[in-house]
């Protein structure tokens, strides 16, 4: 494929071949229902025992969950996806001075997943931006808009905060000291995406993004409020769930699975496309240091068992996770001890 967005301002009149999926491998709408029972956690809620344990019931039971009362302000919310859109919106020229297909840049616009390896592309276009340090990577990020970096720094430091409370609630969902995953995990990367689905012809025939795993340790992700597309595996059925006001939805990603020793879930998402409407999600993946060794607690392995997963680095994990198809095995099931 040509180095080219599909966010052109053009309507497409039908599917370009390369964006159709094989019969075996189409998302089957009419099949997926709708996600009734999400968990969603209200985070204002005064009693702490009783958040820490729906937050454990979701995360072994679903491997996500929603948010309420979380603490990111409605308006910040609102202005990062209103700069989102805006950027979404320039001409396509001035976006594509940002391209790149190089998954180790630190910040680039693209499209689809990994396009060079992939053998169908997605219908998706992205940024994609480290956040951590901001100061270390705000000076790269997109100057048009002009309010894109001031508007998302300070959506990033919220977020942030955000994710450091959930890995603290998490940490005592699984009986450990509060402080025990941030102590793992090191001085955590932060990265965002800006994902833009355009309207798309043929939404039953291709994916905004195929099922795949985080490979990250927890993922924050603001969805689209007016037009529904995410959907996660449960019990082996694809589910949708649908965005709720003021919400986040919070993906255990692999990292976790692997440090709770698989009793959390490291969920199977996808994104599906509108036949009508651009679709909008802005994920934020918080990422282990490169240097840090992930590897579960004693108190997490049974007494005479081996861990699930041997251990290994965060650097070396994502290595491993971009040279694959989004869509192939599991990531982790590479790191399984025998
Ligand atoms: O667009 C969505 O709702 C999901 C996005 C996602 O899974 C991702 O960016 O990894």
């Amino acid at each position: 494929m040509d180095a080219k967005v599909i966010s052109t301002g053009t309507r497409y009149s039908s599917l370009p071949e390369s964006y159709i999926r094989p019969e075996s491998d189409r998302p089957r709408l009419s099949e997926v229902s709708t996600c009734d029972n999400v968990p969603v956690i209200d985070l204002g809620c005064p009693a702490r025992a009783s958040i820490i344990r729906e937050i454990g019931h979701a995360c072994a039971s679903y491997g996500f969950f929603q948010v309420i009362n979380h603490g990111v302000s409605k308006e910040m919310v609102e202005r990062m996806f209103g700069v989102a859109r805006e950027f979404f919106g320039l001409p396509v020229e001035e976006k594509m001075k940002l391209y790149s297909d190089d998954p180790s840049k630190t910040m680039r616009l693209s499209t689809s997943f990994n396009v060079n390896k992939e053998k169908v592309h997605n219908w998706r276009d992205y940024l994609r931006l480290h956040c951590y340090p901001l100061d270390k990577y705000v000076p790269e990020w997109p100057s048009n808009p002009p309010s894109f970096k001031e508007i998302a720094s300070n959506y990033c430091k919220e977020v942030r905060e955000l994710g450091y409370r959930l890995e603290e609630l998490i940490s005592e969902s699984l009986n450990l000291e509060k402080d025990h995953i941030r102590n793992v995990l090191g001085e955590q990367g932060q990265h965002m995406a800006v994902n833009f689905y355009p309207a798309c012809p043929e939404p039953e025939l291709t994916y905004g993004l195929p099922a795949h795993t985080d490979p990250n340790t927890l993922t924050i992700l603001l969805q689209d409020t007016q037009v529904a597309g995410l959907q996660v595996l449960k019990d082996g059925k694809w589910l949708a769930v649908n965005p709720i006001p003021d919400a986040y939805v919070i993906n255990i990603g692999d990292q976790l699975q692997a440090l709770s020793n698989g009793r959390y879930k490291s969920v199977w998402h996808r994104a599906v496309v509108n036949a009508d409407r651009d679709r909008m999600s802005i994920p934020t993946f918080l990422c282990p240091a490169d240097d840090a060794l992930i590897s579960p607690p004693k108190s997490l392995i049974e007494e005479g068992s081996k861990a699930v997963y041997r251990d290994f680095t965060y650097a070396e994990y994502y290595k491993k996770f971009w040279s694959q198809n989004l869509d192939q095995e599991h990531c982790l099931e590479l790191f399984k001890n025998k």
